[in-house]
């Protein structure tokens, strides 16, 4: 997942793929101040490497810029548009994912049609205001409730990933310890070999 931060467009891009050359499997285009024009820009941007490298690429909040670049997907959250009115606009090829914090909001984005859950902040963050963690004892409740994917998401660095072994998710979702690291490569290598 992205964040630009004070990169150029250049070192951004590079970044990005320096991570996907990493391990890196699935790349989430989120940006909260773009205008749309620009988000539409750098979405075509990052979908050019991507596409390259045959690996789905999502947009966090915005389902019509997803639509208009051809994304692989729409990531949302609790505030954005009801899953099954994505689903309905998106139609039946795209991928879905849905933030939960609960069991209650895990099974009603699974009732809804996403594909994926992503929950969180599993750690302390920078990359966004959280108000409170989410526990490792709630992250297990939803992967053992849901049949769906279960990304977990929030501060995961190298020093505590080991915390997420048997909580039963598919995978991890991060930005800044990838997106910040001068060696982005390296950093997505280590991060994607954790068995979960
Ligand atoms: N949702 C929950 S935590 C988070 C989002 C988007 C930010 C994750 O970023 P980082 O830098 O990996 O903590
Ligand atoms: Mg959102």
């Amino acid at each position: 997942m992205t964040d630009r931060g004070n990169l150029s467009d250049q070192d951004f891009l590079t970044k990005i793929e320096q991570a996907i050359l990493g391990g890196v499997s699935c790349v989430q285009l989120r940006e909260k101040e773009l205008s749309s024009r620009a988000f539409y820009e750098l979405a075509l941007q990052v979908k050019a490497v991507t596409d390259r490298y045959h690996i789905p690429f999502l947009i966090n909040d915005r389902l019509d810029i997803a639509l208009a670049v051809n994304a692989s997907g729409v990531h949302l959250g609790q505030s954005d548009l009801p899953v099954a009115v994505a689903r309905h606009l998106l139609g039946s090829d795209k991928l879905i994912g849905i933030s939960a914090k609960t069991v209650a909001q895990a099974l009603a984005a699974q009732a809804g049609g996403a594909d994926y859950l992503g929950v969180g902040a599993m750690f302390p963050t920078t990359t966004k205001v959280i108000t409170q963690e989410t526990t490792r004892e709630t992250l297990m409740a939803i992967t053992e409730t849901v049949q769906l994917p279960v990304v977990a998401i929030g501060g995961i660095s190298k020093a505590n990933r080991h915390q997420l072994i048997g909580t039963g998710i598919a995978g991890i979702a991060v930005v800044s310890a990838i997106m910040r690291a001068s060696h982005p490569k390296n950093v997505a290598a280590e991060l994607s070999q954790i068995p979960f």
